[in-house]
């Protein structure tokens, strides 16, 4: 007897409702529950139809993740589904909440589908790197046509009840408790004498151009499978039978379930849950958090001021001259305007945001009252320290004070105020108001419930908030110099920047790293060498043949040339022939004699250079978990999605092998690849990254 679905009986009509908190995810106790609850109101006499509910927040938010990659335990949901449809009473899907996955496709076995106007459905399975498992891609294409059912499929969107409606997925929005709504419903469709309706008896769709369709998904996708895999079940439901189309679906999703991307998909899903859950802040209440300064209204600051305004908060911003507040208060407006065109607020929203929650100042006495201050001025210890004594004078006794500095030692920073214990590095990144990802940098002194309160703004502000110590680079931009760094060498030792883009484009990074630098303007790497030059070991090989180009003016897309050149108005660029020169001339400099380099060589030692580093950011405590590598690189980096993160794609190849691979490369460059001890500890132990993950939330 399962406890996860409750029966009850009201005249004619059965109802299931599903109980299985926090969200309803059809676990084996929820699918043998639907099971036998429905066989229990087949033979309860009298019965004529069922209305299958959700208890708490959501109808059923689908397969319980918890269960991929463990062996399947029966009854599979495929037959749930197929049984339920079988069904000789009629059924009813009553549904608010989310429906996803396999809550989708739940109702859509049930014979008629009714959801209040706040519902929302939709196929995520493409965000796990998996398919419709249960019926999915047979049956939505019944109803939709191919074309509506794929990009439903292959975006894995969530719809509301209103477009459900139009798309043909559900029969009626009605408002009320759930319960109620289905029960009239049915019994609505009883006192008709509405029929059995089940889709797998409807017609399938019409074909349309399905090469074309599933290369355009691939190519999108950007090497993800499962999407223009979706493309060929759906395919299936076109050119076979139910029951045939369902077996090749099953395949499929079988198929897919042994992917790499599976498992990449599936961390990146717990990980991206997991990552703010640190046990040193259980029970830690955050600070107040109603009005916010920002120091600095550049493309940084205006980005923070626009998150926070959309976010509800009252923003108070310092420029030093009318004309620097008057160029900010227009990034803030164009930022939100931005906001404006994509229906995310309305005009009036707009314009309340602009002329009442923002204030533009130049005197620091504005700031005496706000709860936060985030300084995002020039990247300079004395400019920070200069400001950091004018917040210290001016802010009230328990405001946070911040810096969105992206490599600079916040100890050092807290150290210049008479209250350390207040302050905090919370790193942006840009723009600001766009990229999901926040460092909530911890420095030595920081206190406990300000910690809370930088992953309470992050949380405010929708971030993925991954809690980092003080370094160099903190996490993420630390590990970027090193695999920066393993980059140039490959370059100096014979792979092109051209190939290098290439092949990690192919390996499912949005942009190759060269193509990445030309946009963020080559002049900031070269202002980071020169600082870091009077500090390099002897044994580091920095090549220096882009500087050569900076020399002469010339800083990637905005100056229209860097490692490519930029015709206007012509996306993206085609290689420099300079490039190929210099580096030529930069090899001979230093006796180099070049060689080549696979593709997939190229790959694994930017990986291996990524992971070796973020090993040692883990072993140093810089990160407290692998999983916080991998928020912090898929969120602020590009990393892609499928791979899980740097971690997960080591433990995916196999820590043994990742370790050999790094100590080859150390035959070459001891110096550069000296093997991270965490990384050999966890080889010697046997253990992976993913147990230190578990080990730390356990
Ligand atoms: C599928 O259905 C395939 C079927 C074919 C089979 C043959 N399973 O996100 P939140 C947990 S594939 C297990 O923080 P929200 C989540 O981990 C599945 N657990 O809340 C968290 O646990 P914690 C297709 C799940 O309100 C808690 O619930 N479905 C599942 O921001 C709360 O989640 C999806 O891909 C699950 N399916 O968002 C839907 N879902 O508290 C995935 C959630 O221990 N889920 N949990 O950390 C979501 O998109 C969102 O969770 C949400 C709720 C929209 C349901």
């Amino acid at each position: 007897m399962s406890d996860k679905v409750a029966y009850s009986r009201h005249g004619e009509i059965a109802v299931l409702r599903v109980q299985n908190p926090p969200v309803n995810a059809l676990s084996q106790e929820v699918r043998a529950g639907l099971l036998e609850k429905l066989m229990q109101a087949e033979a309860d006499e009298g019965v004529k139809a069922v209305v299958i509910v959700g208890e708490g927040r959501a109808f059923i938010a689908g397969a319980d993740i918890k269960e991929f990659g463990k062996p399947p335990q029966e009854p599979w949901l495929p037959d749930v589904c197929n049984r339920i449809e079988a069904s000789p009473l009629i059924v009813v899907a009553s549904m608010h909440g989310v429906s996803l996955g396999g809550g989708l496709e739940v109702a859509l076995s049930a014979h008629y589908r009714v959801a209040q106007p706040s519902a929302r459905v939709g196929l995520p399975e493409v965000h796990l790197g998996l398919l419709p498992g249960a019926g999915g891609t047979q049956r939505l294409p019944r109803l939709t046509g191919a074309e509506k059912a794929i990009d439903v499929i292959t975006t894995g969107r969530h719809i509301k009840a209103a477009a459900a409606l139009e798309l043909g997925i559900i029969d009626k929005v009605s408002e009320g408790d759930p319960e109620a709504v289905g029960l009239a419903y049915a019994q609505d469709l009883l006192d008709t004498g509405a029929e059995r309706r089940p889709v797998s008896e409807l017609p399938g769709p019409d074909p349309i151009d399905w090469d074309a369709t599933y290369d355009a998904v691939l190519k999108k996708g950007r090497g993800q499978i499962s999407p223009a895999q979706a493309v060929r079940a759906v395919q299936a439901s076109a050119e076979m039978p139910f029951d045939e189309g369902l077996k090749a679906e099953r395949k499929m999703f079988m198929d897919l379930m042994q992917t790499d991307q599976r498992q990449g998909m599936i961390h990146a899903f717990f990980s991206e849950r997991a990552v703010s859950n640190l046990p040193e802040l259980k029970g830690v209440e955050p600070r107040a958090l109603q009005s916010i300064g920002v120091i600095g209204g550049g493309t940084m600051g205006a980005g923070i001021a626009t998150a926070c305004l959309l976010a509800g908060m009252n923003v108070v911003l310092i420029e030093m001259s009318d004309d620097a507040a008057a160029a900010a208060k227009e990034r803030i407006a164009g930022n939100l305007s931005g906001a404006l065109k994509r229906g995310k607020i309305s005009q009036e929203k707009y314009d309340k945001l602009l002329g009442v929650a923002l204030e533009v100042s130049q005197n620091y006495d504005s700031l005496k009252d706000v709860d936060l201050v985030i300084e995002a001025v020039f990247e300079d210890m004395g400019v920070k320290k200069e400001v950091f004594g004018k917040l210290d004078a001016v802010c009230k006794p328990g405001c946070v004070l911040a810096s969105n500095t992206s490599y600079l030692d916040v100890d050092e920073i807290a150290a210049s105020t008479s209250r350390p214990e207040d302050v905090i590095g919370l790193h942006f990144f840009s723009p600001a108001h766009v990229m999901k990802l926040l460092e909530v940098v911890v420095a030595d002194k920081t206190a406990t419930d300000v910690t809370a309160t930088g992953f309470a703004l992050g949380k405010a502000l929708g971030k993925v908030c991954v809690r980092a110590g003080v370094c160099d680079g903190f996490i993420g931009n630390r590990i970027l110099a090193h695999y920066r760094d393993a980059l140039g060498h490959l370059v100096l030792d014979g792979a092109s920047p051209f190939q290098i883009d290439s092949a990690l484009v192919d390996f499912g990074l949005a942009m190759g790293p060269h193509a990445v630098s030309d946009l963020a303007g080559l002049d900031i790497g070269w202002a980071t060498r020169k600082r870091k030059a009077p500090h390099r070991h002897p044994e580091e090989r920095i090549p220096t043949y882009i500087d050569r180009l900076c020399e002469q003016g010339h800083f990637g897309q905005k100056t229209g040339e860097g490692y490519y050149i930029y015709e206007k108005g012509k996306r993206g660029g085609t290689p420099n022939p300079k490039i190929p020169e210099l580096i030529k001339a930069e090899q001979e400099e230093l006796g180099i004699t070049p060689r080549d380099f696979s593709d997939e060589e190229i790959v694994r030692r930017y990986m291996c250079a990524m992971v070796n580093e973020a090993a040692k950011v883990v072993g140093e405590g810089i990160a407290k978990r692998p999983l916080d590598v991998d928020m912090v690189l898929l969120f602020g980096y590009g990393f892609p999605r499928y791979w899980g993160g740097p971690m997960k794609w080591a433990d995916i190849q196999g820590l043994p092998k990742v370790l050999e691979w790094i100590r080859s490369y150390a035959e070459e460059d001891a110096w550069f690849w000296q093997p991270a001890p965490l990384l050999e500890k966890l080889v010697a132990e046997g253990r992976t990254f993913d147990d230190l993950n578990k080990e730390a939330s356990a």
